[in-house]
């Protein structure tokens, strides 16, 4: 049974309304205080992760951290961590991290997460699939009752080959509606993922039921690499908002 939510601290009195990017900094740097020298870290990708990244470097640059080695999960991360001077490795050379920190697009209450509407699902998965600690970083709006239940996109990583062929299989499979993601803009320029993949994005019409029966039914569809389901994966979960920030671990 999961460990009861914990308020870790409340609203400061001078500041009642937060814009949504403030609570995502504030999830961020809450999470950031698990980090400790020498660890092997997991680095999230996506507007609330880059908050965590941007401070580990300005603790590693602070001399209050040291020894850091970060795990990108996506070519923007690796970006970010190498113009903020924080080592990175793989996990071929690092196969244990210690911790991973990274925003969600959907939390529901047994903290399992819908994750990839920033496209980078595949490696996230990779790497915060071995991972002692799992830190998940989000503002309230990420909360819902079940995945699938905001009405907004399941994300499928597959393999662009015959691609409309994989979307119908999604389809009759589970009855919902799959758009193939294209890039800002641009309706005729497929999406294109840091594997070469394309992503289709599934439109449920209700709850997806057992998770993961129907993660195991995607994943049997030739053509489908990855799903964005990460299911009893998340091992925390901070959640900012203007409540104040809550913790809360499985
Ligand atoms: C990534 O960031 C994704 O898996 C998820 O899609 C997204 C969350 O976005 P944001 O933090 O920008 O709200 O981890």
């Amino acid at each position: 049974k999961p460990n009861p939510t914990t308020l870790i601290s409340s609203p400061p009195p001078h500041q009642l309304i937060f814009t949504q990017d403030e609570l995502k900094k504030i999830a961020a740097y809450k999470a950031v205080e698990f980090v400790e020298s020498g660890m092997v870290i997991g680095l999230g990708t996506g507007s609330t992760a880059k908050h965590a990244i941007d401070r580990i470097g300005e603790l590693l640059h602070q001399g209050k951290l040291s020894n850091i080695i970060g795990i990108p999960t996506s070519k923007q991360t690796q970006h970010q961590a190498f113009c903020l001077g924080i080592p990175v490795s793989d996990i071929e050379t690092h196969p244990v991290v210690d911790l991973a920190i990274d925003g969600a697009d959907e939390v529901d209450p047994d903290m399992n997460l819908v994750k990839g509407r920033g496209g980078s699902l595949l490696r996230e998965k990779m790497i915060e699939s071995c991972c002692k600690k799992f830190v998940v970083i989000v503002d309230e709006s990420k909360l819902v009752e079940y995945v699938g239940g905001s009405g907004l996109a399941m994300p499928v990583e597959i393999v662009p080959f015959c691609w409309k062929f994989t979307a119908k299989k999604l389809e009759s499979l589970f009855g919902c509606v799959a758009k193939l993601r294209v890039v800002m803009n641009k309706l005729d320029d497929p999406y294109v993922t840091d594997n070469g993949n394309y992503i289709i994005d599934l439109y449920f019409k209700k709850d997806v039921g057992d998770l993961r029966v129907a993660g195991d039914a995607m994943l049997r569809v030739a053509g489908v690499v990855e799903h964005g389901m990460f299911i009893d994966m998340a091992t925390t979960l901070i959640v900012a908002g203007e409540f104040g920030v809550t913790l809360r671990n499985k």
